[in-house]
């Protein structure tokens, strides 16, 4: 990512040797990254690295109270729990959706969140690591490394090595078990879930791409549902982005799809059959094999959860709001959805999150979805199963019906956005800015090519036999870089700021009947999003798909994060991971959707619009915001755009040709060709 190196000039100084704001001065970037490091390794053993061990054995988490800026209070609550032996066993199974396994891990958040020095943070990890359950720790570790500033610029592992399990199925994992007890390295093919009798098979290297199910994990790590603002922040327009992220993961699921011929996904209902079903092929590290569901089952209760008849009244109740155009807080006073706000409330509302105005009378639909649908295996609870794919963000999207429930939700924000008029001439347009050429420099084109990742931590530590490599090997979907170039006049007499958002939109339907305006916007992929100065006059805006502020690129593995944090700990090399801070965002690779060998129709929509007025933040046109923004926002930030998510495809499209008299917006047909012979 070149743009990068445009970023705030405070990143381009962080070395090995530059100390961090608010830290106690002398720790290094690089010595966090390297504690990061080893706290991380093989965390289902214990501690090696010597400092942790001697920070887990001496280090008395309540010996000094000033090091926390809560004077102690989250350490104290999460001592007493380890001191009446209440948490969560080691070599168990974690779930987020657990209540109490939650509070738990939420708990030791809780306490590295507030330490004011690296030191308490680190000695406080390492301390935990040896008496916490190990899905806790990680957890617990991840979202504090994401939200404290100590932390900054430290950069997580990629969590398909940290808990490959999740990441992998139990095949591969049995063989790299064989492989360490036989002393023989192994690099195994793992191949996507089920067989090609099964239709879903054809997209299921989508949802059970590692890189985009670390992506949904990271995301729901930056914006967790259980989010309180006492815990030092608040999080801009965090229900919106739930609904905008998982938006765009349900339309790049429906191209994906249009790209093998397969018709979009339809929604889930209560009441008739969940027609897919799912056979996981994973394996918990500690719990048995994730629980399966076979094909078109009826939903039942689940028991201790909910009732299928209470998820139809949250259903109804959140859909009422909606058509009355208010939502309720706790005090029953109404609150006005029928504007740009709207979205926001009812995302916090269906998600839910803790900023929902009213969590006993809507509830939490897609929480409590993601449990009921998890559980269908053994509702009643009566074999004793762990927690289905759909009960853990990192497998979740394996599951087809991951894809249906989402439907469902986004058909639910759908008729909240159909409720608000469409865009006026007035607000669509940008006076004197004309949009002349759009094109593509560069064949847009996908192909397989194998990836192959560390499988080490997969496997227990043992004193009397040697770790030998093993790795697993996947197929997963890239394209061939490519550069936009877009002429764009501005006819104004001065400079303007320019927004530029870039979507790819369907053309048809698999029968190839061609989508209306107004249905075709509901299926685009936002491909890129970013600010530009215009001169007076002709302007030819450059911009690489490698740039792309949806997307990340691929995360280095704990083996080269290691040997970075050593080098630069030893002064022999600068660290310089700073393109790798955020794993939020989908991989680079899977911008485009997969396309068809003899080409896929798209159309490629440029909106270019007033800078100045819909973005919060005047440096926007130097600066890249750490990647990310248009999917995850900018960490402790607001949200530095100011027009809903999705604007201006996100409201109805009744008449086309208003779209087609502005000229700030133009729109061009491309083809994504899929490349089978790369
Ligand atoms: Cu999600």
């Amino acid at each position: 990512m070149k743009v990068l190196l445009l970023l705030l000039p405070a990143l381009l100084t962080v070395t090995s040797a530059s100390p961090t704001q608010g830290d106690e001065p002398g720790v290094s970037v690089a010595k966090k990254q390297q504690d990061i490091n080893h706290l991380l390794e093989k965390i289902y053993d214990r501690l090696r690295h010597p400092e942790l061990v001697e920070a887990a054995t001496t280090f008395d988490p309540e010996g000094d109270l000033t090091m926390y800026t809560d004077g102690g209070e989250a350490v104290r609550r999460l001592m007493s729990e380890v001191h009446q032996q209440r948490l969560l066993q080691k070599h168990h199974w974690f779930s987020l959706f657990q209540e109490r396994q939650r509070e738990e891990a939420l708990m030791l958040f809780d306490v590295l969140i507030h330490c004011n020095s690296w030191r308490c943070f680190v000695n406080n990890a390492a301390y935990f690591r040896e008496r916490v359950n190990e899905g806790q720790f990680v957890y617990a570790l991840y979202v504090a490394v994401i939200h404290s500033d100590l932390a900054s610029h430290v950069v997580l592992p990629p969590l398909y090595e940290i808990t490959p399990h999740l990441f992998t199925n139990n095949e591969i994992i049995q063989k790299a078990y064989t492989a360490k007890m036989t002393q023989t390295p192994g690099r195994f093919n793992m191949s996507f879930t089920g067989s090609q009798k099964n239709r879903e098979q054809r997209i299921a290297y989508f949802g059970e791409d590692i890189g985009l199910n670390v992506h949904h994990v990271t995301w729901h790590m930056d914006f967790p549902f259980w989010w309180q603002d006492s815990y030092g922040h608040h999080i801009d327009r965090k229900g919106e982005l739930f609904f905008w992220v998982h938006h765009q993961l349900s339309a790049r699921f429906d191209n994906e799809r249009l790209s093998n011929w397969m018709n979009v996904v339809d929604e889930l209902h209560w009441e008739e059959v969940i027609s897919e079903g799912f056979a996981p092929h994973t394996i918990y590290k500690f719990g048995g094999e994730f629980p399966s569901r076979p094909d078109n089952i009826h939903f039942q209760d689940v028991v201790g959860v909910a009732n299928v008849r209470d998820m139809i009244i949250l259903e109804r109740r959140i859909r009422d709001a909606i058509a009355h155009g208010y939502v309720i807080d706790e005090e029953g006073q109404q609150i006005d959805i029928m504007n740009e706000q709207g979205i926001d409330y009812l995302g916090n509302i269906i998600e839910s999150s803790m900023y929902t105005t009213n969590l006993q009378y809507y509830g939490s639909l897609h929480n409590t979805a993601h449990i009921m649908l998890g559980r269908q295996g053994d509702p009643k609870g009566k074999y004793n199963l762990p927690p289905g794919v759909m009960e853990h963000f990192e497998t979740a999207t394996r599951d087809p019906s991951f894809f249906r429930l989402h439907k469902y939700i986004d058909n639910i924000f759908k008729e909240h956005k159909d409720n608000l008029s469409p865009y006026t001439w007035e607000e669509l347009e940008f006076p004197g800015v004309a949009v002349r050429e759009i094109e593509i420099e560069g064949e847009l084109k996908t192909y397989f090519e194998q990836f192959e990742f560390n499988l080490i931590n997969a496997v227990d530590r043992s004193n009397n036999v040697e770790d030998v490599e093993i790795s697993a090997n996947v197929n997963r979907l890239n394209h061939q870089d490519f550069t936009y170039n877009i002429i764009i006049n501005n006819d104004n007499e001065v400079d303007v700021l320019a927004t530029i958002r870039i979507f790819l939109c369907p053309r048809a339907d698999e029968n190839g009947l061609e989508f209306t305006w107004d249905e075709g916007r509901w299926h685009c992929i936002e491909t890129d999003k970013f600010w530009r100065k215009l001169s007076v006059g002709e302007n030819t805006v450059t911009r690489h798909s490698t740039d792309s502020s949806v997307t990340v690129p691929d995360p280095p593995s704990l083996e080269t994060l290691q040997r970075r944090a050593d080098a630069a700990v030893e002064g022999d090399q600068e660290l310089h991971l700073e393109e790798y801070e955020r794993s939020c965002g989908i991989p680079n690779r899977m911008l485009l959707p997969k396309g068809k060998s003899e080409g896929m129709d798209f159309l490629l929509m440029v909106a270019v619009t007033d800078g100045e007025m819909d973005t919060n933040n005047d440096q926007l046109d130097v600066t890249e915001l750490g990647g990310t923004h248009a999917h995850c926002g900018v960490r402790g930030h607001t949200f530095p755009d100011r027009r809903p998510m999705g604007y201006p495809l996100d409201r109805r499209i009744p008449d086309k040709r208003v779209f087609e008299q502005v000229t700030n917006i133009e729109s061009t047909f491309v083809k994504v060709f899929h490349n089978t012979q790369h």
